[in-house]
């Protein structure tokens, strides 16, 4: 009957699906054993991959391979990138870099004082972060962020240039901020016109330090990427870089208003630092060549009165006009030579040489008495002084006080001296505000004052702490701790307005009228320089860093040590 009927229907249609269910098995099996063969075939078309496992008798020679005979990966511009190691790196400093307790000081008062530059960071980077996150500059006044045309389209320069800060700080929400933003979006691939000095000193400086610091490898890999990118910027008849470049085409040129296309001293003298660095993090000399063939051009050339004159030809290798300046335009190139001496561990005879006779010509040439009793930095035109000092020319207390040990032994008594006077003039003309302005004359009857309005504007800028900072380290005086005070008294007073800190524009009225800007130089420099000179000097010791210009902290360079480490690690194994 109809039910038999439905028995058979029922049996056929198991009978089916057992038919379909054991060809989709098949189908399943046979498709499986062909992505295995495939698999297994690609492996021999590998061609050194790391999943070939080696033949046994290979394994101690791999593993003595891994550790010191690394030169095998070579990027495409014959860079090894893989032989930089950062465990070995950390063992040849002398010293921990953030010291016993982050360098906090034993003195309650002090550590107070340290507390405060440290809520004031906490303040600006907040405010850049709520109101310009992502910009270069924080605009306190307005709220908004700033981009400018420095940095050819790169973002970002407060962040960059805070990372380190954040990091000696211990403000560890910030910097893990600070260090995901560059993780997702520094964008390298811009295709703006950049300054090469302010690329270098901010941005390769920044990502410097920051992987020095904290060992991440994304600031390596980033540093690494944007140094390419400076590279062409050297192709010039001499090898002199011309002050701008396109990041993305690699043409550079010379700034419009700098005479007869030359380049400028504090450009492309300032480079120095960090691309040694750069050389030592990919094991590629081009870097290190570049600067090299600067310092050889400089070394070679005429110098009126042993002076460097601030402009030279990138064409003819010329000097295109005698105008010296231990200010701008000049100024950190000097700074570059004592610094490039003591990160080489003291081994850079020619960066020393350099040094110490520019120094000499500067003394023979330009530092003046005033009537009054300071001492100043003039300026020379041709040989003619203009008794002026700007106050970017305040670093040279420091400068010359970390080079008062290095010199002849006779002269360190007479270099620690001339710092302190130098320092103590820069202090002098931190007044009535106790902010300094951008330039301040003597002549005219005039001690360490701005005599012209346009000259009596403060942006921040770090030149004068920076001195207190190393004058306190180097003998201890607490008046320089002090000093320091009364610009973060003078600062909160004057430069921080609601969402942030602003530059004045006139450092002899109280009631202040602000420029509307947070420069990144004061979060990398002047917040940082504060803050070590109110903490112990076992924070970022001196015996093991050296400040790049935007305070962006690079460790000294022991190729000894590195040589023996490596040495060691290849013994042990053998
Ligand atoms: C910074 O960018 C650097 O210190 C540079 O060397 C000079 N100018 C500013 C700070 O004033």
């Amino acid at each position: 009957g109809p039910s038999l009927l439905l028995l058979k229907k029922t049996k056929t249609k198991k009978n089916k699906s057992a038919f379909i269910c054991q060809t989709g098995k098949f189908v399943f099996l046979l498709f499986l054993s062909g992505l295995v063969t495939l698999c297994f075939g690609a492996l021999f078309f590998l061609p050194d991959s790391h999943l070939k496992r080696p033949k046994d008798q290979d394994l101690s020679r791999s593993r003595a391979e891994s550790v010191s005979e690394r030169a095998t990966v070579v990027d495409h511009h014959g860079a090894d990138t893989d032989t930089f190691s950062y465990a070995k790196f950390k063992r040849c400093l002398l010293k921990p870099p953030l010291g016993r307790d982050y360098g906090k000081p034993s003195d309650p008062n002090t550590n107070e004082r340290r507390e405060k530059v440290k809520e004031m960071m906490k303040f600006a980077w907040d405010n850049y972060k709520l109101y310009a996150w992502g910009k270069n500059e924080l605009r306190p006044l307005t709220r908004n962020g700033h981009l400018g045309n420095m940095f050819g389209g790169l973002k970002g320069a407060s962040i960059i240039d805070s990372l380190d800060t954040l990091y000696i700080m211990g403000l560890m929400d910030e910097y893990n901020d600070a260090k995901e933003w560059v993780q997702t979006s520094l964008d390298l691939n811009s295709n703006g016109e950049a300054s090469l000095f302010e690329v270098n000193i901010r941005y390769v400086g920044g990502l410097l330090s920051a992987y020095y610091l904290t060992g991440e490898e994304v600031f390596k890999s980033k540093v690494l990427e944007l140094g390419e990118k400076l590279l062409p910027a050297f192709n010039t008849p001499t090898g002199i870089p011309r002050g701008v470049i396109n990041l993305g085409s690699g043409t550079s040129w010379s700034w419009g208003w700098a005479s007869a296309g030359s380049s400028i001293l504090a450009e492309f003298g300032t480079l120095h630092l960090e691309f040694v660095h750069l050389s030592e993090l990919s094991a590629n000399p081009i870097y290190t060549e570049k600067v090299m063939n600067i310092r050889k051009l400089l070394n070679k050339i005429e110098k009126p009165h042993g002076l460097y004159p601030n402009f030279l030809s990138p064409v003819s290798g010329n000097w295109v006009q005698h105008h010296v300046s231990i200010g701008g335009l000049g100024d950190s190139f000097y700074e570059y030579l004592i610094k490039s001496f003591l990160m080489s561990d003291k081994t850079d005879g020619d960066a020393k040489k350099m040094y110490y006779s520019a120094l000499e010509a500067i003394e023979a040439n330009l530092v003046q008495k005033s009537p009054g009793g300071l001492t100043y930095m003039a300026e020379w035109r041709g040989g003619i002084l203009d008794h002026k000092m700007g106050h970017l020319a305040c670093f040279s207390g420091g400068m010359i006080g970390i080079g008062a040990d290095d010199g002849v032994p006779e002269k360190r008594q007479h270099y620690l001296d001339l710092a302190a006077e130098i320092t103590h003039t820069c202090h002098e003309s931190y007044t009535p505000t106790k902010l300094g302005p951008e330039a301040f004359r003597f002549d005219g009857g005039g001690e360490a004052t701005a005599t012209r309005l346009s000259d009596r504007y403060y942006i921040l800028r770090p030149e004068v702490i920076e001195s207190y900072m190393y004058m306190w380290r180097l003998t201890h005086d607490p008046k320089y701790r002090e000093w320091g005070w009364e610009a973060v008294e003078a600062l909160e007073q004057h430069c921080r307005v609601e969402a942030g800190f602003s530059g004045i524009r006139d450092v002899y009225t109280t009631t202040a009228s602000h420029d509307n800007m947070q420069q990144s130089f004061f979060l990398s420099e002047t917040l940082k320089y504060l803050y070590l000179l109110f903490s112990d000097d076992d924070l970022l010791p001196l015996e093991d860093w050296v400040f790049n210009t935007e305070a962006h902290p690079l460790p000294i360079i022991r190729k000894s040590c590195l040589q023996d480490e490596a040495t060691q690690d290849k013994t042990v194994a053998e």
